[in-house]
Parts: C-alpha cells; sequence; structure tokens
C-alpha cells in the first residue's frame, strides 16, 4: 500500500476562511459527522499514527486543519457536524466555516463524505451531499468503520449507502485493518492529475 509515511506535514489550524493556506496544490476533503472517523482516516492515509487528532470525545475538531502530503497535495480535516451536545452557536459557526471552505476553496479536487457504515446516511449527511452536488463539487462516500460489522451486517449496510448515492458504490474502509486505503490513494491519484 502506497502511505507517504516521511512526508506528511501538519502546516495549520484555521478557524475562519483568512487563515486557510494557499499552497497551490490540489486538496483533498474529509467531511463527515463528528466522531465518524476522518482523522483517523487521515492518519493511515498519511501512515502517520498522530498527524490528525483523532477524538476521544466527538466535536473535538472546531477547526480546519491542513496537512501537505509529499510537497505535492493536501489535506484538508474538517470540523464534524451533528454532534447533539454541542451548542447551537458552535453548530452554527461550523456551518459558516465549512460553507466558506467549500465554496472558496478553488484548489479542492475532490472532498470525501464519511459516514459510519452501521448508520449510513442521517438528515445532515444527506445535506452535505445536495450541497456538494448544488455546487458542483465532486464527491466519494467512504463507508467507516467496518471492522466492527460481521458480511452480513457489512453488506446490508452498503446496500443502504448506495441506495441514497444514485447507485454510486461506497469506499469501504476500516482505519484498524487498513481496508480500503488503497481505493481511496486510487481516487486522490486520480483526481489529482485530472
Ligand atoms: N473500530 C474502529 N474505530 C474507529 C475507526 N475509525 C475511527 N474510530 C474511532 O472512532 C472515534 C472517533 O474517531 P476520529 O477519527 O477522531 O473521528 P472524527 O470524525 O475525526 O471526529 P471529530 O474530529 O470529532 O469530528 C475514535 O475513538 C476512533 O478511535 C475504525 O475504522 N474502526
Ligand atoms: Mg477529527
Amino acid at each position: 500500500m502506497s502511505s507517504l509515511k516521511a512526508d506528511a506535514r501538519f502546516i495549520l489550524s484555521a478557524t475562519s476562511p483568512a487563515q486557510f493556506p494557499n499552497l497551490r496544490l490540489p486538496e483533498f476533503a474529509f467531511l463527515g459527522r463528528s466522531n465518524v472517523g476522518k482523522s483517523s482516516l487521515l492518519n493511515v492515509l498519511a501512515g502517520v499514527r498522530k498527524l490528525a487528532k483523532v477524538s476521544a470525545q466527538p466535536g473535538r475538531t472546531q477547526a480546519v486543519n491542513f496537512f501537505t502530503i509529499s510537497d505535492t497535495f493536501t489535506f484538508a480535516d474538517l470540523p464534524g457536524y451533528g454532534f447533539a451536545k454541542v451548542p447551537i452557536h458552535v453548530q452554527q459557526s461550523w456551518k459558516s466555516l465549512v460553507e466558506a471552505y467549500l465554496v472558496q476553496r478553488q484548489q479542492l479536487a475532490l472532498s470525501f463524505i464519511l459516514l459510519d457504515a452501521r448508520r449510513g446516511w442521517m438528515d445532515k449527511d444527506l445535506e452535505l451531499r445536495e450541497w456538494l452536488l448544488h455546487q458542483g463539487r465532486p464527491f466519494l462516500v467512504v463507508a467507516t468503520k467496518i471492522d466492527k460489522l460481521n458480511q452480513s451486517e457489512l453488506h446490508r449496510g452498503l446496500a443502504a449507502i448506495r441506495r441514497q448515492n444514485d447507485g454510486s458504490e461506497p469506499v469501504p474502509f476500516s482505519a484498524i485493518t487498513g481496508q480500503g486505503a488503497r481505493e481511496i490513494w486510487q481516487a486522490i491519484k486520480t483526481a489529482k492529475t485530472r
């Protein structure tokens, strides 16, 4: 598997659009509910255990965290949405930060929508999906934490996700086993050279 261990670097953590870095590299964004496994996926892809902080408490990533990979592209770890215990003003600031990112970010090559394979689409995920479609932003759906499902649960979970994704297949992924990382890398390489 191609992980780029030595060359993954944390750049900065932005809490407002003015702080977004301008590195002129193709960028890949990781989006999804709080606790779905965005930071864990990023760490697996980069081959670095603690590149992106993995939260013990949901809702911890409240900024957009930027990383460069081999100085050829960047990853953006976006704050998770939909955590009920987060106060309303924090949810609103999430929304304006993420919307500003998705509207403005010219170098954004591809977004990943992460869904918990056990839960599938929830309202906020569908809202995000509609929004990306509306903005003409390409995205790929990743079904996370598949190590927690048996074969038949996995089959059912993936089918449910596909049904609400115009029949497109999600990438099954586990940060524990690394399954799916190769497909995600492939999608990144394809989008990067497009
Ligand atoms: N079993 C299993 N646990 C996972 C997997 N991915 C993430 N987790 C766990 O789920 C919890 C949340 O993971 P994070 O990667 O921090 O999730 P996040 O989407 O970045 O969360 P926020 O930053 O709060 O939005 C952590 O306890 C992880 O260890 C996976 O593939 N399998
Ligand atoms: Mg996170």
